[in-house]
């Protein structure tokens, strides 16, 4: 049986990357479906509060973030490579752009009316309606980049992936596939769903034979289903791994701290300092149902601040 649990939800452009991450180093894993909108109250009883898709559970640790999870993976199961050798400054450097930029222009894009039509087809209304006032609520405070807007900027952006191809790699890198591929491709996917939004894709042949050649790439071996019931009885029958708080960085083992998202989704987790170095952060929690799990983050992207000791 696998260790791995992937919480989340099919249309769900991270979780296609996270998916594929599997896939690309051919490891079996378990499925959670998540919801797509809040309430989640199982997501919340792992992760103590962090409700964005996926993550990632091993026993009582929670790994949130694909940023986070591709070097989880990558300990676990080093080859093949989601950072190969040669490459693998320029890949971490070109999957947060993809992860960021590229991702936040493709969202108002393929969220224009022709677009919603298509990835929503089938969907009843309220559920629609739940969906668009919950990604409002999520996604306050961060500045709206309109339609137009998002699609001038994703002409370019296509262009200058399409350039990294003319030369006839097969990868955005070179000769071996990395992370960068994964993270590029998921947004363009989200893309090639959003009906017919998808044809800004049409022109670029070489873009789009290297799509295909990532979506063969596979999601890996889809080792059985568990809901989240059973994942938190899991994680509460897990022991969690020990970790090391290094000094220097601000910061000291057993204090009270909180973590939260630095762009959108910006709900903190609070819990016990037990694990920090310049890669990640993890914290401690003892939850009612899930019992002591460990949740952890990518440092990059995530704020971290002092709470007060409860009495
Ligand atoms: N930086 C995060 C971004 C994850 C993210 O934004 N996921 C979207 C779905 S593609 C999300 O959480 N949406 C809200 C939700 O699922 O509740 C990662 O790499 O995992």
């Amino acid at each position: 049986m696998s260790d791995l649990i992937l919480h989340h939800y099919g249309a769900s452009p991270f979780a296609e990357k996270a998916r594929l991450m599997m896939g690309l180093k051919g490891l079996a894993w378990r499925s959670v479906t998540v919801p797509m909108v809040l309430p989640k109250p199982d997501v919340v009883a792992l992760t103590g509060g962090y409700r964005r898709t996926p993550f990632l559970q091993i026993g009582a640790d929670i790994y949130c973030d694909t940023a986070l999870m591709a070097e989880v993976l990558e300990r676990l199961s080093p080859t093949p490579s989601l950072f190969p050798a040669a490459v693998a400054g320029q890949a971490r450097v070109l999957a947060q752009w993809a992860d960021t930029d590229l991702f936040w222009t493709v969202l108002p894009y393929a969220m224009q009316p022709p677009g919603l039509a298509a990835l929503f087809e089938g969907v009843p209304p309220e559920a629609f309606k739940a969906f668009v006032a919950d990604r409002r609520a999520m996604s306050e405070g961060t500045p709206r980049v309109s339609g137009p807007d998002a699609g001038a900027a994703l002409h370019r952006y296509l262009d200058w992936v399409s350039d990294m191809l003319r030369d006839g790699r097969p990868w955005l890198l070179g000769t071996e596939p990395s992370v960068a591929d994964l993270s590029v491709y998921h947004p363009l996917w989200f893309v090639s769903r959003a009906g017919a939004l998808a044809d800004i894709l049409a022109p670029h042949e070489l873009l789009k034979t290297w799509m295909s050649r990532v979506a063969a790439v596979g999601h890996g071996e889809r080792a059985g289903k568990l809901d989240g019931e059973a994942a938190i009885a899991l994680a509460r029958s897990s022991t969690p791994q020990t970790l090391q708080v290094q000094q220097g960085l601000g910061f000291e083992a057993g204090e009270r701290i909180s973590v939260t998202p630095a762009d959108y989704a910006r709900d903190a987790v609070t819990g016990t300092l037990v694990g920090l170095d310049t890669h990640s952060v993890t914290l401690a929690r003892e939850d009612e149902r899930a019992g002591r799990v460990q949740v952890h983050f990518p440092r990059i992207g995530y704020m971290l601040k002092k709470e007060e000791t409860r009495a």
